[in-house]
């Protein structure tokens, strides 16, 4: 009998609720990363499948990746034919049951986490197969790499592992609609609840900044439409695995010592709970840092003090109707490099119940990384792990840019010091899904992340494989941002500077002619792209950028003749004064936190224009 031992990656954070149930494993389409631990092998030969426990709910999904039950099961093919036969005997099911039942040490699997799993050969013998899980969820991802390591030829299956043990590196693993601007619809937020479940994202937080009933009319109840919603919203986070939180921002008007104010959000929030839902998010981000009801004043010394108190009472009465019942709370200063240097913070992290996770930027608001550093020390000042929000790749502050490019700069094991890390997203959630993919692969496993080899399987799942190209050379320039610096080339501002050096010179030809082949190339992969992506919310979304790449891209090729040697014809003021017009009747010109390539592109063409229009 061999003991499996386990690497187990220091400690594990067992959360603290329950797991919704993964009701339809077959629904997972992908794990977005490698498997934690895998011992590959060459093909081994699986014969025929001998069912011994299999929970009846995954009898099918297990028959079609290993195959329908051999007739001979063991011991009761005859005789003779004893020996010539061989099965494979298959143990799928829990953790502890598996254990007993096949006689294998399992207990070691409990400090991987609730969602953990193995593939195993019992005794490193291919005749008998082990699938074990700590949960159904676990179960879930069990099935699926199994499904990815077991090959059929036609012949007969092969598997392609001896051993694999899988779990995510972050228990908690996010997205938050908590933007500013147009809240997804209905249908988008069921969309992107599906994404979430195929790449094995499991929380939404919903906290959507300019719906009133969520922060500026925070005490209205909702009204039916909205409660219907969340009833749909709900039930498609249960089938998903996603637990499905509710965000509420009081903080703009909130009377701290008020018994009426404290009661509508006590009822507010109990209307929530009653339709099953029963994780909350109290949210107290971007108000003021200082009390401002004088009543509140006299009742409290510190804004911290007011929201410790709002914040344990509604922790005791939310345990109190509901023994399910969690909190998450985001405070009102939440980055920083030096948090152990705020009292607002301490008060905090002293003050609250230690089941309430509480919400880090990390040292800036757009964090460009996140290191274990930053993490423990702002642990050590909130006295429990941080529960990162990560502001990636929400666009709410730079509206005319997509963050298309991967998740950087996340440290691998960050996981031994924090929660996990929630995703803001854009206005546009299908463009979202790119960066969000790859959030999902660096919190499965974030010691393996590669952020390019994510990236381009986000480009290619997200938007087909036709577009991959094409796509991957847009988003390179519709993007650049902090997080992102070395997504864009820098490419055309050197291009242009250099055309600008040989001009004086009186000899730009060669600049001129590369220069223009270089956006006659971004042109194609403009219209390629458009041509063959299949995922038309994705095009819809990115098309208002296009459209602006495209018609600079075009003003800027214009541009380029008045820049030859001599060419006074090309230099007719009023088609110098025309491209400035043209610019500015364009939509979308003059927002300035564009892409670095547009921006490059419209300076440029101002500088033509304002050059040869009074020669
Ligand atoms: O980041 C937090 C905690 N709050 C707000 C977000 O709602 C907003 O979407 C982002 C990005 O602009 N910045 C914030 O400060």
């Amino acid at each position: 009998m061999s003991v499996l031992k386990y690497n187990v990656l220091a400690l594990f954070i067992l959360l603290g609720a329950s797991l919704p149930s993964a009701a339809a494993a077959e629904r997972y389409r992908f794990i977005p990363a490698a498997p934690q631990q895998v011992e590959l092998t060459s093909p081994v030969p699986l014969a025929e499948p001998v069912y011994r426990v299999v929970p009846p709910a995954l009898r099918a999904r297990v028959a079609g990746i290993l195959g329908l039950e051999s007739p001979f099961k063991g011991s009761d093919v005859p005789g003779n034919n004893r020996k010539s036969i061989q099965t494979t005997e298959v143990f799928v099911g829990l953790s502890d049951k598996i254990g007993k039942v096949a006689g294998l040490d399992l207990k070691g699997m409990s400090r991987l986490g609730p969602e953990a799993c193995v593939v195993t050969f019992l005794d490193g013998n291919p005749s008998r197969l082990v699938v074990a899980a700590n949960s159904d969820y676990g179960l879930s991802v069990a099935l699926q790499r199994l499904d990815e390591y077991v090959d059929d030829n036609g012949i007969g299956r092969t598997i392609r592992i001896s051993r694999l043990l899988d779990y995510p590196s972050f228990p908690i693993r996010g997205v938050i609609e908590g933007f500013y601007g147009r809240p997804w619809s209905e249908r988008e937020r069921l969309d992107m609840l599906r994404f979430m479940g195929q790449t094995r994202l499991n929380y939404y937080f919903w906290a959507p900044k300019a719906v009133p009933s969520h922060r500026d009319e925070w005490r209205r109840p909702h009204s039916s439409e909205e409660m219907d919603s969340f009833r749909i919203l709900l039930a498609e986070s249960q089938s998903q695995g996603i637990h499905f939180v509710y965000g509420i921002a009081p903080g703009k008007s909130i009377r701290y010592g008020s018994r009426e104010d404290y009661n509508a959000l006590l009822a507010k929030v109990e209307s929530i709970l009653e339709l099953g839902i029963t994780d909350i998010a109290l949210l107290m981000d971007d108000i003021s840092q200082d009390l401002k009801n004088e009543d509140d004043k006299k009742l409290f010394r510190s804004l911290g003090e007011a929201q410790v108190a709002l914040t344990g009472r509604l922790s005791s009465d939310l345990k109190r109707m509901n023994s399910q019942a969690r909190l998450f709370f985001c405070p009102t200063k939440y980055f920083g490099e030096e948090p152990e240097k705020s009292d607002y913070l301490r008060t905090i992290g002293k003050g609250l119940p230690a089941n309430v996770d509480i919400f880090w930027t990390g040292v800036r608001v757009y964090s460009p990384s996140i290191t274990q550093a930053d993490a423990v020390r702002i642990g050590n000042v909130l006295e429990r792990k941080p529960l990162y929000w990560d502001n990636f790749p929400v666009n709410d502050y730079i509206t005319s840019r997509l963050h298309l490019g991967p998740l950087f700069r996340r440290q691998g094991g960050l996981e031994h010091s924090t929660r996990g890390l929630v995703m803001n997203a854009m206005n546009q959630p299908e463009a979202s899904k790119i960066a969000l993919y790859t959030a999902a692969s660096y919190l499965w496993n974030s010691k393996g992340y590669s952020a390019d080899q994510a990236w381009q399987t986000a480009l290619e799942e997200i938007g087909g494989t036709e577009a991959l190209p094409f796509l991957e050379e847009i988003a390179v320039r519709l993007s650049g941002s902090a997080h992102w610096p070395e997504g864009y080339s820098r490419d055309l501002s050197a291009r242009l500077d250099r055309l600008r050096t040989d001009h004086s010179a009186g000899n730009a030809e060669q600049a001129i002619f590369e220069t223009d082949a270089w956006l006659a190339h971004l042109l194609r992969a403009s219209a390629k792209l458009r041509q063959n992506i299949d995922n038309r919310q994705l095009l819809e979304e990115l098309t208002p950028l296009l459209d602006r790449l495209d018609n600079t891209a075009r003003l800027c090729r214009q541009a380029l003749p008045f820049y030859l040697p001599g060419g006074k014809e090309n230099r007719k003021p009023a088609a110098a004064a025309q491209l400035k017009t043209d610019l500015d009747s364009a939509p979308g010109t003059g927002s300035l936190l564009t892409c670095p390539d547009i921006k490059t592109m419209e300076a440029f063409i101002k500088e033509t224009a304002a050059r040869f229009a009074n020669p």
